[in-house]
């Protein structure tokens, strides 16, 4: 992998494409300055080498043949205080394609190669000033849909995370080098009982640690990456007008005729600060047209995959054979709400039945045309996700799978590393499962992490971040 080298000078496009008031090309790496020398030309006739760090300077950016490119703002942060902790430029220029695209060609062309994405965080972290835990956060604060995701994510940025799995990792290796001088010395028994019940105690606060970062996970999970929730029923129960509600907009097709609905539309939605991505579905039932047979099986696929289901009925017709099928199709799963739409129109319905099928689930009645329930239907979602408890953008915790399953692995080798202390087994195998310990917290760290891990975190940003 090339990007491993932080020898050469990396530079990209920094702001999105399109049109815009102002765009960036950012370069950052030893020969930024030298780079910078060769196509900006200062009013006063100062070089960038000669700038001085966290100064921006009025200038234009002349190509071959002294053509000026662009009127631009040439700012200079030098390293080790920048976001790589190399010396990086940042050229304002006019945020339009053509001129963005001339000033990068100028700079590669000048000796600077085309980043790769992510690379610019990629070097924060190969150069310590970010864990990878921070560097994932960078994404997350990129991707917020919501204040609430934001905070979360800025929680992390700021370390706050970082800072309570460093410590515990950094009290395991304490323990395992104590381990691995009892192991040398340890001829008297007595010295040596005394030692195991020490690191019994030392691992079992540890072992505490972990499973309060585990159980508070899917919480941090939620708040960053949202969840998905599929609105499903019978045709023409008012998913779509339901989405839409919930949407504040038209997104979804809404008409009288029965089966409209044959694609599943996405869309995320702000539920009380938790992003959710709605997913409207064609309503399902049995059906000979092929485009809407397509429609009904990527529904049913969408409701196994979901997180939440929103069940609709019609207040306004009795439950048919088509609703009993759905409810069929739901029955032993969790995380279901039942919506019970069109509750300005007569009551037909009877909900005897379902109450059998699905006791203690939450009903909520809604009329999607004027939106009333809709209120209640999202204080009922965000319960259900948080079971009940507020939740917090302010915790410091796991915000990813792949942390999530570094921390489990971590925690069943540290269970394994105790049990084997409790069975009295030797201290070398004791010390064993705790270097397994250490090394899958790493992973979460990233103090131990894989080339191929890394690629895999990096390939998610976008280029120029
Ligand atoms: N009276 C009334 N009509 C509704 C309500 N919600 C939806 N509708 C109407 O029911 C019909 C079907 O709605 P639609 O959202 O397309 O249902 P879908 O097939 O389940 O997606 C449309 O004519 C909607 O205007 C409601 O709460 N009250
Ligand atoms: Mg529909």
């Amino acid at each position: 992998m090339n990007s491993i080298k932080l020898d050469d000078t990396i530079a990209a496009i920094s702001t999105p494409i399109g049109e815009g008031g102002i765009g960036i090309v950012r370069l950052s790496g030893r020969d930024s300055l030298k780079i910078a020398d060769k196509i900006f030309v200062s009013g006063n006739g100062k070089k960038p080498s000669g700038f001085k760090t966290y100064t921006i300077h009025y200038g234009h950016i002349v190509g071959r043949e002294k053509k000026v490119i662009d009127e631009v703002l040439l700012t200079v942060m030098r390293a080790p205080k920048s976001y790589t902790r190399e010396d990086i430029v940042e050229i304002n220029c006019h945020g339009g394609i053509v001129p963005l695209k001339k000033i990068l060609d100028l700079v590669l062309m000048n000796g600077a190669r085309l980043a790769e994405p992510g690379e610019f965080t990629k070097r924060a972290f190969l150069n310590n000033r970010i864990d990878i835990m921070q560097a994932e956060a960078v994404l997350d604060v990129i991707r917020a849909k919501t204040d609430l995701s934001l905070r979360a994510a800025m929680n992390s940025l700021q370390g706050a995370f970082s800072e309570k799995a460093r410590n515990i990792r950094s009290e395991m290796l304490d323990i395992l080098a104590r381990i691995e001088a009892s192991i040398d010395f340890a001829e008297e028994a007595d010295v040596e009982k005394r030692g195991a019940k020490d690191t019994l105690a030392r691992l079992r606060r540890i072992e505490k640690e972990m499973e309060k970062l585990i159980s508070k996970a899917q919480e941090g999970k939620v708040l960053r990456h949202g969840i998905r929730a599929v609105i499903c029923g019978s045709p023409n129960v008012g998913k779509s007008s339901l989405m839409n509600a919930i949407l504040k907009e038209s997104r979804a097709i809404v008409t009288r005729i029965p089966g409209t609905t044959r694609d599943t539309i996405e869309e995320t939605a702000n539920i009380k600060g938790i992003p959710v991505v709605l997913v409207d579905t064609a309503g399902i039932r049995p059906s000979g047209h092929p485009a809407e047979k397509e429609g009904v099986k990527r529904s049913e696929i969408s409701v196994r995959t979901a997180d939440l289901v929103l069940f609709v009925l019609d207040y306004n017709r009795k439950i048919h054979a088509n609703d009993s099928k759905i409810m069929d199709n739901l029955k032993g799963r969790d995380s279901i709400i039942m919506v019970i739409n069109k509750k300005d129109l007569k009551r037909q319905i009877d909900l005897r039945r379902v109450r059998k099928v699905f006791p203690g689930l939450p009903v909520i009645y809604t009329c999607a045309t004027d939106s009333s329930g809709i209120d209640e239907l999202e204080e009922t979602i965000k319960k259900l996700i948080f079971k009940g408890k507020a939740p917090s953008a302010d915790i410091a915790s796991v915000s990813n799978e792949r942390q999530l399953s570094a921390l489990r692995g971590s925690l069943a080798d540290l269970k394994e590393a105790m049990e084997a202390i409790k069975d009295k087994v030797s201290m070398d195998c004791v010390a064993i499962y705790l270097r397994s310990s250490i090394a899958a917290i790493g992973e979460m760290t990233g103090h131990t992490i894989t080339e191929e891990a890394l690629d895999r975190i990096f390939s998610e940003f976008c280029i120029g971040k």
